[in-house]
C-alpha cells in the first residue's frame, strides 16, 4: 500500500510511469522542497482517494501499512474509533 500511494504521489503526470522528471522532482521536493512542500507530499499520500481529505479508513490504512513495515511479525490492524 505504502508502495502504491509512494508511486502514485511521484507520477506527476498520471501516466502510471515514473519518469525520470517525476523522479527527480519527487527526490527534489523530499529534500529541498520547503516544509509546506513536504507536508503537502504526505498529505497527498494518505489521501488515497485525491478529495482533499483523509478518511478514517485512509488513516487507518497507512497506518497499518506503516506499521507492517516496522515489525517482523504481523502486527493486529490499528482501528481508529469514532
Ligand atoms: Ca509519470
Amino acid at each position: 500500500m505504502l508502495g502504491e500511494r509512494m508511486f502514485s504521489v511521484c507520477d506527476r503526470d498520471h501516466d502510471n510511469w515514473i519518469n525520470f522528471e517525476d523522479f527527480v522532482l519527487s527526490v527534489a521536493l523530499l529534500t529541498h522542497g520547503t516544509k509546506d512542500d513536504r507536508l503537502k507530499l504526505i498529505f497527498q499520500m494518505y489521501d488515497v482517494e485525491n478529495k482533499g481529505v483523509i478518511t478514517r479508513g485512509e488513516l487507518e490504512m497507512m497506518f497499518n501499512s506503516f506499521r507492517s513495515i516496522h515489525s517482523e511479525d504481523t502486527p493486529p490492524s490499528v482501528k481508529i474509533n469514532q
